[in-house]
């Protein structure tokens, strides 16, 4: 298929028969939901009298995100509990197990992007046992770019896969396989940093100078998948920082930030909350967030030396 990085187009059903049986079955069920999502786009486009646990006016999209993939991971028959940014406590299966997998998930990021027809996106943290764990602990992660194409990204083993939905030809209406064991480019060409500027700390501040200084571009379209997607296929990083009126930042470390930092560090890039690896924090809360930056490994480390260094700036 032109265009495709992928030398031989597989189908996700036929990617998937590489994969352990319970991890297939809740890939299955995300690629499922994300075509019903994509196709419902133009259709829920309105805002709920609800709030979600961390106080946000839910989208109408985002309880039907919610909903659809909850219902269809707990049906898949091998997951325990769903905890979703959605939902004030996880759903859970008529027969749970520590042996079963457990899904966080943000069913639908990029919520303020709804009515503008920006990227948006779905993200899926699976681990095995009772959740809050670490993002270390994790068993896959995944998600969905609900963009000009729909894509699924996903972790096989310890690499990271993209599949595009094709709308023609033989797998018409199919994910098929697009890039195989991706892989951050060395070159690191853009940056996108959340939060207003007036509330970074110096030393953020200083550092972005300092991309600045270097000519990376910035790209911010306030969909975090939207604009990670960007550094893992040019290079670069992402953040939404520490701000002055906001400390822990604003991500939530098991439903959007642990899935992104472990398929980054299996793409050869990391992340981190501005003083260790992601990966190893140890949330205690479903909800709990914390300062972000993800990207190429030489950025975050030159990152890390400069907040290391207060009033450096
Ligand atoms: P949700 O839409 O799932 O709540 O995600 C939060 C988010 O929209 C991220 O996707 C994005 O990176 C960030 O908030 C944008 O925040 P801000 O509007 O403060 O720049």
């Amino acid at each position: 298929m032109s265009g495709m990085g992928d030398r031989r187009s597989i189908s996700l059903t036929e990617g998937l028969t590489e994969m352990e049986s319970d991890l297939s079955k809740v890939y299955a069920a995300i690629a499922k939901g994300a075509m019903r999502i994509a196709r419902e786009l133009p259709f829920r486009v309105g805002m709920t009298s609800s709030v979600n646990p961390s106080g946000e006016t839910q989208a109408e999209l985002d309880v039907f995100a919610n909903d659809l993939f909850a219902h269809s991971l707990i049906d898949t028959g091998v997951v325990s509990e769903v905890a979703s940014e959605e939902m004030e406590t996880p759903m859970t299966a008529k027969s749970p197990s520590p042996r079963m997998l457990s899904v966080a998930m943000d069913p639908l990021d990029g919520s303020s992007n709804i009515t503008t027809n920006n990227p948006l996106g779905s993200i899926f943290g699976i681990w095995r046992g009772k959740l809050p764990q670490p993002g270390r602990a994790q068993v896959a992660a995944a998600f969905v770019t609900y963009g000009p194409t729909l894509s699924l990204t996903l972790t096989r083993g310890k690499e990271v896969d993209q599949y595009i939905e094709v709308r023609e030809g033989a797998h018409k209406d199919q994910f098929v396989r697009a890039h195989r064991a991706m892989r951050l480019p060395e070159k690191a060409e853009v940056y996108g940093i959340g939060g207003d500027r007036a509330a970074w700390t110096p030393e953020v501040k200083k550092f972005v100078e300092k991309l600045e200084a270097r000519k990376m571009r910035l790209r911010y379209g306030g969909t975090f998948i939207g604009d990670f997607n960007q550094v893992l296929k040019r290079g670069g990083i992402f953040a939404y920082p520490m701000l002055q009126n906001k400390p822990d930042g604003k991500l939530r470390i098991l439903y959007e930030t642990a899935p992104i930092s472990l398929i980054t560090e299996y793409a050869g890039g990391t992340a981190t909350d501005g003083r260790g690896p992601l990966l190893d924090l140890k949330p205690t809360k479903l909800a709990q967030t914390s300062p972000f930056f993800v990207g190429n490994r030489s950025l975050l480390d030159e990152l890390r030396r400069d907040l290391s260094t207060p009033g450096s700036a």
